[in-house]
């Protein structure tokens, strides 16, 4: 049998990550300022593969980031901003303006746009608690913004989000704009699950950990797999139903899934956000540093750029003034 070249995972792991590393004994030799009890969240991330802030967001910012997700809905065709509609991508400018009130709608990558959505990236809580487990700023990779639950089956981030430069150095946070009903299609995740020898290596086809075009293998196929991992782990689900105001970050190699809506009266509004280390950030993707001023938001540490693709035309009120 072929051995997968899980090198590219396993060769340039975070600190915490690495065999044997040991958080009390790191942080002995560190200055982590941080309003958190640093160690506990740490050794809690270590163990679990992910940790929750409560009360960690400010709820003005969560309004006025879903005041202008209202903007847009009402001035659909003024800009180009990127959505997802029953499954396909397309742009705001290519659809009936009353399409976008379908809850189904998905908006990416906000904080391009959005001030207040770069924002909610860069909260203090995740902006901090990243850069410490990545021993470098958080930059934030893409974003993406739900109205419902997304019912999307298990799956782990990295082999999707793999524009980063070393592969393990991902990790994502979610944002709920809302108290979410369990009845709303909330998220679940699996504790303990991030760990390589839980979840192993999927092979998506000739050895790759990575789903490319071409892959041979689809995400039904990885999401079977990652059943029989936890399965056989013996690690069952948190359903996550967490306060408007409260964050979760989630290890890249973290399995987790949309569960099915039981109610589809209701909403579960909620912003999420992948992030790598500014050093790990795709060439491709950086924009002149002397176009950061107006081209990116730099708070509490970390980092969000807009796209080089990005349309200045395209950003929203909360950018532009
Ligand atoms: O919010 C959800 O239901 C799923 C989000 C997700 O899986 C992701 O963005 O990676």
């Amino acid at each position: 049998m072929k051995t997968l070249p899980t090198n590219q995972w396993t060769q340039e792991l975070p600190w915490i990550d690495r065999p044997g590393a040991n958080v009390r004994a790191y942080l002995s030799n560190k200055k982590t300022a941080a309003p958190f009890d640093v160690e506990q969240k740490l050794l809690f991330w270590q163990e679990n593969g992910f940790v929750v802030f409560e009360n960690a967001v400010e709820k003005s910012l969560l309004d006025q980031f879903e005041e202008e997700i209202e903007y847009i809905r009402t001035h659909s065709h003024d800009r180009n901003i990127s959505i997802e509609l029953q499954g396909k991508q397309t742009y705001t400018r290519a659809v009936a303006p009353d399409k976008l009130n379908d809850p189904g709608v998905k908006f990416n990558h906000l904080h391009t746009v959005s001030k207040y959505a770069a924002q909610l990236s860069l909260v203090p809580a995740v902006s901090q608690f990243l850069q410490i487990v990545f021993e470098a700023p958080a930059a934030v990779t893409q974003s993406l913004t739900f109205w419902r639950g997304s019912q999307q089956p298990i799956h782990i981030d990295y082999p999707f989000v793999c524009r980063q430069k070393r592969l393990a150095y991902i990790a994502a946070s979610w944002i709920p704009l809302e108290d979410i009903s369990p009845e709303a299609g909330p998220l679940e995740y699996y504790p303990g699950a991030h760990k390589i020898a839980i979840s192993g290596f999927f092979n998506w086809g000739n050895g790759d950990i990575i789903k490319g075009a071409d892959s041979m293998q689809n995400s039904m196929e990885f999401a079977k797999y990652l059943e029989e991992r936890v399965k056989a782990a013996g690690i069952v689900p948190v359903v996550f139903c967490p306060r408007k105001g409260d964050v979760l970050i989630w290890h890249g190699n973290m399995p987790h899934a949309g569960t099915a809506i039981k109610n589809p009266e209701l909403t579960r509004k909620s912003y999420v956000t992948h992030y790598t280390s500014l050093a790990d950030y795709p060439d491709s993707w950086k924009i002149p540093s002397e176009q950061w001023d107006h081209r990116s938001i730099h708070c509490n540490g970390g980092y969000a750029f807009q796209y080089p693709w990005t349309d200045e035309k395209d950003a929203l009120p909360s950018w532009t003034t």
